[in-house]
C-alpha cells in the first residue's frame, strides 16, 4: 500500500510565507466557495451518447476530443440563469468569505474577456458577456472576497499548452513560449481588469520549471502585492500549501499554511450523472476536521449549462451555513486546539476558549476529556438550553450533557477558564 503524500513539495508553501502578515486574513476565513464553470457543463459528462467517467471538466481529454469538435460547445453556451449575486449570496449565507472562480480550466476555454484569444465568454458565445465581471462587482457590493483559478500548465487549446497530446505533437510544442506570451498577459489581464483579486489558484503544476513558477509569482505580486498564491503554482513557491482534492491530513499542520479543495459530490464541473453527494453532517464535520488542523476548506460547486447551481448543493450549503450562524465562533479566526487525535471529537482555540466539537455524542451523555484545566462550560448553540456541568475529576475533565446530542450534525462546547 502507497502512503497518501497530503502536501507534496511541489503543491507546498514557499520557506517563511508562513510568518506572512498578508495571509492573516485568509487564516481567519476558514471556508471559502470554489466554483468549476465552463463549456464542459454543456456535455455534463456524457459525450456522443456515452457517459465518460471521472470528473467533468476533464471530459474533453477523457474522450480525446478533437479541439475542432469540442469548440463547438463555445456556440452553444448560453446561460442565462447564471446570477453572480445569487452565487454571492449563497456563498454568504453558506458562511464562505472567499470564492475561487475557474477563470480558464484545462480546457482552455476562457470564462472572461481577454485580448488573448476569441475562445472566451464574451467573443466566443452567444451569451456574449463577461461573467466575471459581474461576479468581481457583486463580491465588492457583498464584501466578499474573489480569487481566481487559473490552469497555467495544462492547456488542451493551446498549441503549446501542456496536456492535449491527440491533436498535438507535444516533442513541437514550445512550452516556455506559451507561458511567456498567453500565461503572462492572460494573468495580467485577470490582474488588472477586475478589481482586487485574493487568490490565483493555479493548478496542476506538473512540468512547469522552478523558474517559470517564480516568474508567474514575481508577476502576481507586481499587479497585486496582497494577492495569494495556491500551492500549485509548482516548486514549493505558493504563498499556502494545496493538499490533495478531498484529503484531509491525519494530523495536525502546525508549521504550513494550508487549504483543501473539495468537492460535494464527486465532481468539479457539472455532471448529470453524478448524485453521490456527501451529508450536511459530513460536511460540517469535514470542515472543522480541518479547521482542527489548521486547514482551510475550499468546498466546490458545479453551475450547470445553463448557470443555475445544482439544488443539492444549494441545500447542502445553507445547512452548513445554519450551523455556522450558531457556532461560527468555533471556527472563523480560531487555531488547532489542544486535543489532537482524539476518538469522536476535535477542538480548535481561540484565545483562552477551548472549543471541542463532538462528532460522537456519547448515549450516556457522560463526555469525558483529559485534564484541561478549565472550569466553566456552556454550549454554543444558543437552543440548547440545559445547564452545561464541568468536572474536573482525577486526571479528567468530566461534561455531563443530556442523552441524546443536542446538536444533530456536531455540537460544540466552549469551555473557559
Ligand atoms: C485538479 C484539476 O485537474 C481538477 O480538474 C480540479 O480543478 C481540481 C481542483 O484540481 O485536479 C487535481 C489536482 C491535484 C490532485 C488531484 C487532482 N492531487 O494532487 O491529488
Amino acid at each position: 500500500m502507497t502512503e497518501i503524500e497530503y502536501f507534496k513539495p511541489e503543491r507546498g508553501q514557499r520557506p517563511g510565507a508562513n510568518q506572512d502578515p498578508r495571509l492573516d486574513w485568509w487564516r481567519a476565513a476558514k471556508f471559502g466557495m470554489f466554483i468549476h464553470w465552463g463549456v464542459y457543463a454543456i456535455p455534463a459528462g456524457v459525450w456522443k451518447g456515452e457517459h465518460i467517467p471521472g470528473i467533468g471538466e476533464w471530459i474533453m481529454l477523457r474522450a480525446e476530443i478533437p479541439i475542432a469538435e469540442y469548440e463547438q460547445l463555445a456556440p452553444q453556451f448560453n446561460p442565462v440563469k447564471y446570477d453572480a449575486d445569487e452565487i454571492v449570496k449563497l456563498a454568504k449565507s453558506a458562511g464562505q468569505k472567499y470564492i475561487v472562480l475557474t477563470s480558464k480550466h484545462h480546457d482552455g476555454f476562457c470564462m472572461y474577456g481577454t485580448k488573448e484569444t476569441d475562445y472566451n465568454i464574451v467573443d466566443g458565445t452567444p451569451y456574449g458577456q463577461d461573467i466575471l465581471k459581474d461576479l468581481a462587482e457583486a463580491c465588492a457590493r457583498e464584501g466578499i472576497k474573489l480569487g481566481l483559478y487559473y490552469s497555467q500548465t495544462q492547456d488542451w487549446h493551446h498549441p503549446n499548452g501542456f496536456g492535449n497530446t491527440w491533436d498535438f505533437n507535444e516533442d513541437e510544442q514550445d512550452f516556455v513560449d506559451y507561458i511567456d506570451n498567453y500565461v503572462k498577459p492572460q494573468v495580467r489581464e485577470i490582474l488588472s481588469n477586475y478589481g482586487p483579486i485574493a487568490i490565483i489558484w493555479f493548478d496542476t503544476p506538473k512540468i512547469i520549471g522552478r523558474q517559470q513558477s517564480q516568474e508567474l509569482l514575481e508577476l502576481v505580486h507586481e499587479l497585486q502585492p496582497d494577492c495569494l498564491v495556491c500551492g500549485r503554482l509548482g516548486n514549493q513557491l505558493g504563498d499556502y500549501a494545496t493538499a490533495q482534492d478531498n484529503a484531509i491530513p491525519p494530523d495536525l499542520q502546525a508549521e504550513i499554511d494550508w487549504e483543501t479543495p473539495a468537492t460535494i459530490n464527486d465532481t468539479w464541473g457539472f455532471k448529470t450523472q453524478d448524485h453521490n453527494w456527501k451529508s450536511t453532517t459530513r460536511l460540517i464535520q469535514n470542515l472543522v476536521e480541518i479547521v482542527s488542523k489548521g486547514g482551510n476548506y475550499l468546498l466546490n460547486i458545479g453551475p450547470d449549462a445553463e448557470g443555475a447551481i445544482p439544488q443539492p448543493s444549494v441545500e447542502r450549503l445553507q445547512g452548513m451555513g445554519a450551523w455556522l450562524d450558531a457556532h461560527g465562533e468555533s471556527i472563523y479566526g480560531t487555531v488547532p486546539g489542544p486535543l489532537q487525535g482524539q476518538e469522536g471529537y476535535r477542538t480548535t482555540r481561540k484565545g483562552d476558549a477551548i472549543y471541542v466539537h463532538i462528532f460522537d455524542w456519547p448515549p450516556s451523555g457522560r463526555l469525558v476529556l483529559p485534564e484541561l484545566e478549565v472550569k466553566s462550560g456552556t454550549w454554543l448553540d444558543a437552543g440548547v438550553e440545559s445547564p452545561l456541568a464541568v468536572n474536573c475529576v482525577g486526571d479528567s475533565t468530566v461534561i455531563l450533557g443530556p442523552a441524546a446530542a443536542p446538536n444533530e450534525h456536531v455540537t460544540v462546547i466552549k469551555l473557559t477558564k
